[in-house]
């Protein structure tokens, strides 16, 4: 059974659902990352142009990593920040790249969105008039494009290019979560996509903190046979953290690789395995355990950790409860030793 057929069918669901909506507002998750940021751009231009509908898209948390940056500039792509919008007025809600139960979004807890549409993993059913949850699918961009596609509504080249550096990112090349859709789906939009802007939004300057973080992570990581993590301690914004558990996974020893930071009260982290059997959502979930929540799909997860204390040493002893608890989700004894990645 072709994937287009259940393109087809949702299409005909979501006319449905969207019938009397005027304006939408689409609402990508917090530190949005490539994938959601187009899913968010691509999903405005194709409910424009096949409903009229007017749209305002929104995110929580920053956007400092400066790949993403380049993406929103180059890209001229609009997007208001959660702190600017008055919830009250926005009856129509789309959720993007991600799902109410999850707690990487801004949402207020008593809004329900109207329609949510995401590729991860999912706790339970989600209980909105329109959801389309694509297990399996690596990028959320994909299934945005499989609307425009089934559609007919035409690609312009900004949608093409996001779509494109969507799908390259968040599956790393086509490598990484993967399936024969996000493949499609590139090759299509990568003839309307613009290369040098591409290559502008991939290719960005990096600012001195960047480098400061580098040496940090380079410094600080720790390894246990193929498991290698670092803490980062304070970082100025949780993206850092994902760049760094990537660059650990590229360690040719290590096969799994989880990277935390404080920000906000919170510690963040980020886990990636090298096995694309690997269930790294899973993982994931038994470090946290009911500390706070996380998720992910195949080889990548990512979550947070409430934390209200205030002396350094308490934040240590999270950090090495975390340590603990990563070794027992991968079968290691908890007070396996660590030694330090680089002497
Ligand atoms: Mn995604």
């Amino acid at each position: 059974m072709a994937e287009k057929s259940v393109t087809a069918e949702k299409l005909a669901e979501l006319d449905q659902a969207l019938n009397g909506c005027r304006t939408l507002l689409i609402l990508i998750h917090d530190y949005p990352d490539p994938d959601a940021i187009a899913s968010g751009f691509a999903f405005a231009h194709f409910v424009n142009k096949r409903y009229h509908i007017r749209t305002r898209i929104a995110y929580g948390g920053l956007i400092t990593r400066a790949e993403n940056r380049a993406m929103v500039q180059q890209l001229k792509i609009h997007m208001t920040h959660t702190s600017k919008l008055r919830w009250k007025r926005h009856k129509w809600i789309a959720l993007l790249d991600t799902q109410p139960s999850f707690g990487n979004h801004s949402l207020p807890p008593d809004v329900t969105p109207h329609i949510v549409i995401d590729h991860h993993e999912t706790a339970g059913p989600v209980d909105t008039p329109f959801s389309d949850i694509r297990l399996g699918y690596g990028a959320c961009a994909t299934v945005i494009f499989e609307y425009l596609r089934e559609a007919g509504v035409d690609i312009p080249a900004p949608v093409a290019t996001a779509i494109a550096f969507a799908i390259r990112t968040e599956t790393q090349e086509l490598g990484r979560d993967a399936r024969d859709e996000d493949l499609q789906a590139y090759l299509q939009v990568y003839p309307k996509a613009n290369k040098r802007k591409i290559a502008k939004i991939a290719n960005p300057k990096l600012p001195h903190s960047y480098f400061l973080t580098l040496k940090t992570a380079l410094s600080e990581a720790r390894t246990f046979r193929h498991l290698a993590h670092v803490h980062l301690g304070n970082v100025e914004s949780p993206e850092i953290i994902s760049q760094v558990a990537d660059l650990l996974l590229r360690h040719s020893g290590i096969g799994w690789s989880l990277a935390t930071g404080r920000f906000n009260r919170q510690l963040y982290l980020s886990l990636r395995a090298s096995h694309p059997k690997a269930n790294a959502g899973n993982v994931l979930r038994k470090i946290i355990g009911n500390f706070g929540t996380g998720g992910g799909h195949g080889t990548m997860a990512g979550g947070r950790i409430p934390f209200n204390g205030d002396e350094p040493q308490q934040w240590n002893r999270l950090e090495h409860l975390v340590n603990q608890r990563f070794l027992r989700a991968l079968g290691y004894k908890k007070d396996s030793v660590w030694k330090q990645l680089i002497e």
